[in-house]
């Protein structure tokens, strides 16, 4: 301090005072700076908390109430519906929305709306205008009205309701009958339903409206700006009829829009207004060929409207639409006589029309029972509870189906089954597609488990630990083995996984009875630690778990942090890419643009054939002289991963980067489209890859050329070092490799559902032979497993974040499929130092 004081003095010239203070003169000295300092000090205070006054009472009011009023904006509340008109004789003009008589009678019922709500003087109040949009056989008028609320009256926005409208109309209507009204129309009937204002359209303005005639021959129509790319802020709208007896079928060959449908969507309807409760489905998003949208109309009419709001350009879409006798719709359900057979809803896979009641009644031989397995069930709605399933519904046994379902199976308690199907007037979907077969009751599923719900799995898979059944029945009653540990919930599981650390059992009651008390805490490594350890923001445990799922223990970095870019670690499982920014320099949410599947597929899929875009990240490798060998996963434009075994091999060709072709956005080996083949530049294989023992197999595979992402061909995500994929995790392995040990490769890409096996188990079913580079995942039942052909191969897993993740690379194991031989893969995280340092990703 006083060294401070003499420099300041000094540089001022008055450093003779300072030399000859005494003691009691430099604490008074020091008094009084300190007093002067003090009311500074205060005065400061005081300054800043008028001007905080001022900004608090003055300026954020203002401000606020700018804000305010720049945020509000007057309400516009659209109604749209039908209306039945009786005493009018239906002319074919009336569908030319330009002919006379169109405008005539539109301007008539225009009117007549206008004077219905002016009798309730609230409506009256908001009322801006109607229009009649379209007439059809009935005679039906389809109309739309529309209430413009200022700002300031932005409160009564609730009071504008459905039945508010539906009743002033229909008062109006009862009225109305009484005395000969004008042009002697009466309205007979009349529905309204809340419309999203953005699908108001006048016909007669000519942008964007089209009025089409479905024929036998399917036509073509597409969005504005195809397939370049549909502007921002397009209203569209397509009105298609059919004659009298015909519906009408719309497919789209082609369908690209924005992801996101709060901003652009199609949505399309069993009617000529954009009435929700006739809405046939809102579509946005991307559809591979095998997938298309694929829709029906109940009657001879249908509206289809493209709104666009993002200045985002995707190309749109291009549909095909035709006029299908209306029998071959209506025709549904009927007698099943045969042993098995299969059946679906009407016209699947396309959407099922809307309004639709069918039965099928199955009998099969007296003594056998019906079984009935939905190898494809979809029947979702927005806004339906699937305990209720009160809109559209599958009804078996007094019991109604809705939603999705991947695996629905059920049977009957006597030699007939019905099954009804319902479809209400709104809201369709892709519908089912059924198999049924008799069985013998007394022996049900001959050489296999019989599930209580009816379908049949390997005996293998019967008190193995896993659900295979989808209803537990396999793994309820089960008496466990001697090896096997018996749960709390009566599961029976491995031994060895009791006290891993592993939640097994679901209950937590492996993992209960290890040494630590309950007031401890049990590190990776087993030792006890008291339990206020956890979270104390010290390491305590050698392996840091005792920190590693803290929400704020900041700086503490064991095995499981993420390390972010600046070395800070953040202790939260699997924070990288999860959409939450958790480094401060956001590190964690960086090089994201992986692991997504740009296609909507659609999810249920009978076998085990991928769809074309479902892994777009699978790479088939051919050498030379042989066609796909090996397997491997893109995570670059210029960069894929595979196995080393596949490169590493006594025969030197294979060492040589030109001796290999990669085909990347593949499905079928003999197929091209879309796919992009790239010769390779160079093969780093990992130098610690040990041909013995397979250890360290994995290879980086650098590409002649960038590949260009497509819908097909996508990079997975890599997961950081402390990524965990834990055991009993469901992941999936693809790859062209052998059907069966020693049988022959697939022509068509393959996926197979695998199970991350506990590490402790892992080691003792192969041995020992299990390093730390490596990865259990199968099922220890047998059954399901790669096999020769798809090494190097990714193994990925899907995460809450919404993307898909490599946990390992196909790698080994003691043939394919094997009981207690899973298949053995590369552990990604073990290796992705190397990678990053190889790559730089
Ligand atoms: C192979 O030879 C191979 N069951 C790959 C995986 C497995 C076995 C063999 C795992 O490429």
């Amino acid at each position: 301090m006083y060294s401070a004081r003499y420099e300041y003095d000094g540089r001022n010239g008055h450093h003779e005072r300072i030399d000859f203070l005494t003691s009691k003169e430099k604490a008074s000295s020091k008094r009084k700076t300190g007093i002067v300092i003090g009311v500074l000090l205060a005065l400061l205070i005081l300054a800043a908390v008028v001007a905080f006054l001022i900004w608090l009472f003055v300026f954020k009011d203002a401000d606020s109430g700018a804000t305010l009023s720049k945020q509000l904006r007057p309400s516009i509340q659209v109604f749209s519906g039908h209306m039945k008109l009786v005493g009018v004789p239906y002319d074919k003009k009336l569908e030319d929305t330009n002919s006379k008589e169109f405008e005539d009678l539109a301007r008539n019922l225009e009117a007549i709306l206008g004077e219905n709500y002016k009798k309730d003087p609230f409506l009256a109040n908001y009322y801006t205008r109607s229009v009649v949009t379209a007439f059809s056989e009935g005679v039906i008028a389809y109309y739309w009205s529309q209430f413009d609320i200022p700002v300031e009256d932005l409160e009564v926005v609730p009071e504008f309701s459905e039945e508010r409208v539906l009743e002033t109309l229909e008062n109006g209507i009862k009225e109305q009958r009484g005395i000969t009204s004008r042009r002697d129309i009466k309205i007979s009937e009349v529905t309204a339903s809340f419309t999203d204002p953005r699908m108001a359209r006048n016909p007669r303005a000519t942008e964007c409206f089209y009025r089409l005639v479905a024929e036998e021959n399917a036509k073509k129509f597409s969005s504005p700006g195809y397939p370049t790319g549909y502007p921002a802020k397009s209203r569209c709208q397509w009105q298609i009829r059919a004659s009298r007896g015909k519906a009408i079928s719309v497919s789209f060959p082609f369908f690209h829009i924005e992801d996101d449908c709060s901003d652009d969507f199609v949505s399309i309807y069993d009617s000529l207004s954009p009435d929700d409760s006739q809405a046939i489905t809102e579509k946005c998003g991307q559809r591979p060929p095998s997938n298309p949208l694929q829709v029906l109309s109940s009657g001879n009419i249908m509206l289809i409207n493209l709104i666009t709001d993002s200045d985002v350009q995707r190309p749109g879409f291009e549909a095909e639409y035709k006029a299908i006798p209306m029998s071959q719709v209506k025709t549904c359900g009927g007698f099943l006589s045969k042993k098995e057979g299969v059946f679906t809803s009407p016209l699947h896979p396309s959407f099922y029309p809307p309004s639709m009641d069918c039965k099928w009644t199955i009998k099969v031989p007296d003594g056998n029972k019906v079984r009935v397995t939905f190898t494809m069930f979809r029947m979702k709605e927005p806004g339906v509870d699937i305990r209720v399933c009160h809109k559209d519904y599958v009804e078996v046994m007094g019991t109604k189906y809705c939603g999705e379902m991947s695996s629905l199976a059920l049977t009957s308690d006597k030699n007939v089954l019905e099954v009804s199907f319902h479809s209400d007037e709104a809201f369709t979907d892709k519908g089912f597609s059924a198999e049924y077969s008799a069985y013998d009751p007394a022996n049900p599923c001959p050489n296999k488990f019989a599930c209580a719900s009816g379908i049949c799995i390997a005996k293998e898979l019967h008190c193995d630990g896993w659900n295979d059944c989808g209803d537990m029945s396999d793994e309820i009653k089960c008496q466990c083995e001697k090896d096997q540990f018996g749960c709390d919930n009566h599961l029976c599981k491995p031994r060895l996984w009791v006290c891993d650390r592993v939640n097994d059992c679901g209950d937590w009651s492996d993992e209960k009875q290890c040494s630590c008390e309950e007031n401890e805490w049990r590190c990776g490594d087993g030792v006890c630690m008291p339990q206020d350890v956890v979270c104390d923001n010290k390491r305590d445990c050698v392996d840091g778990s005792d920190e590693a799922s803290c929400k704020t223990s900041v700086g503490i970095c064991s095995d499981f942090s993420f390390r972010c870019k600046n070395k800070e670690c953040v202790n939260k499982v699997n924070a990288e890419c999860d959409r939450v920014n958790d480094c401060s320099d956001n590190s964690d949410e960086a090089g994201c643009d992986c692991g997504t599947r740009p296609y909507k597929l659609n999810r249920i899929v009978g076998g085990q054939n991928a769809e074309l875009g479902e892994w777009p990240w699978q790479v088939s490798l051919h050498f030379v002289t042989s066609g796909h060998v090996c397997g491997a996963s893109i995570i670059s434009e210029r960069w894929l991963l595979s196995a080393a075994h596949c490169f590493a091999t006594s025969n030197p060709a294979n060492h040589v980067a030109s001796n290999w072709q990669t085909y990347s956005g593949m499905q079928d080996q003999y197929k091209q489209d879309g796919v992009q083949r790239r010769p390779l530049k160079r093969i780093i294989s990992h130098p610690d890859y040990n041909q013995m023992t397979f250890d360290y197999d994995i290879a980086l595979l650098e590409l002649d050329g960038p590949l260009q992402f497509t819908n097909i061909i996508q990079p997975i995500c890599l997961p950081s070092s402390s990524h965990v994929f834990p055991a009993g995790m469901s992941c999936w392995v693809t790859g062209w490799g052998a059907l069966r040990e020693g049988g022959q490769k697939a022509q068509l890409l393959q996926k197979a559902s695998v199970k991350i096996i506990n590490d402790t188990v892992c080691n003792v079913v192969t041995e020992g032979q299990v390093t730390s580079r490596m990865l259990c995942s199968g099922f220890l039942a047998g059954g399901v497993d790669a096999c020769q052909g798809d090494s190097g191969g990714p193994l990925v897993c899907f995460e809450e974040s919404g993307k898909w993740f490599q946990a390992g690379i196909v790698s080994w194991g003691e043939g394919c499929a094997r009981r207690n031989k899973p298949g053995v893969y590369s552990r990604i995280t073990k290796l992705r130092d190397w990678i990053k340092k190889e790559t730089g990703i």
